[in-house]
């Protein structure tokens, strides 16, 4: 088989998505071992020339925590404005420690964050554009300006935020990549559905010890 190996040039960003104390183990919404992708982004951020990490944020009574909605219970699916929405435990409330990155997630080499989900209507699952599909993040207005082409994706979870960003960053043009040792999932069994759909997408999966600097 042809090497996978990809060599990194200033097109090219990493994108993180949601490592933050709530996805990881002791959180809100754990993924289990979600911390173990910390060393791998770490390692990965040395290696690009544009990086931007996404941040869940949402205020107090946000309507997608089943707190905000009586008689209601965590995944419970509930109609919003924009369609159905799952519902979760309160999570990655602004100003809290669980909407704050991992402690060893090295967020000092990041050249943006994206806040996504502070509109209290409206969840984000996309880095790209929020719930109801039209509103952006602005995410792809930065790639666009740093003259990126092409995007490898890593973070929390598979199955939710880093699926829906993968998604949407081929529709917005990029060529997508999942890096697929520095993602977790919520559980393995449940994230085949979304990597199928990743897969029908286009989007290609890739192993963090593949891609190295061109200089
Ligand atoms: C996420 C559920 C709710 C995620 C965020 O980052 O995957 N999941 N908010
Ligand atoms: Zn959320």
């Amino acid at each position: 088989m042809a090497s996978l190996s990809q060599s990194l040039s200033g097109t090219d960003a990493l994108i993180i998505v949601d490592v933050q104390n709530d996805f990881c183990p002791g959180g809100a919404i754990p993924v289990p071992n979600g911390d173990e992708v910390v060393p791998k982004i770490n390692e990965l951020m040395n290696l690009f020339d544009h990086i931007a990490l996404s941040q869940d944020w949402h205020p107090d009574g946000h309507l997608s925590f089943a707190s905000s909605h009586e008689g209601r219970n965590p995944l419970d699916v509930v109609q919003m404005s924009y369609g159905e929405q799952i519902l979760w435990p309160d999570h990655a409330v602004v100003g809290t420690k669980g909407a704050e990155f991992h402690p060893e997630l090295a967020t000092d080499k990041a050249h943006a964050v994206i806040r996504k989900g502070y509109r209290k209507e409206i969840d984000s699952y996309s880095t790209f554009f929020e719930n109801d599909r039209t509103t952006p993040t602005g995410l792809s207005g930065f790639l666009d300006r740093c003259g990126v082409k092409r995007l490898f994706l890593t973070g929390l979870a598979i199955e939710y935020c880093v699926g829906f960003s993968a998604l949407d960053a081929v529709t917005e043009g990029f060529e997508a990549y999942l890096v697929q040792d520095a993602v977790g999932s919520f559980r393995n069994e449940d994230s085949e559905p979304m990597r199928n759909r990743l897969a029908n997408a286009g989007v290609r999966t890739i192993q963090s010890s593949e891609l190295q600097s061109d200089g």
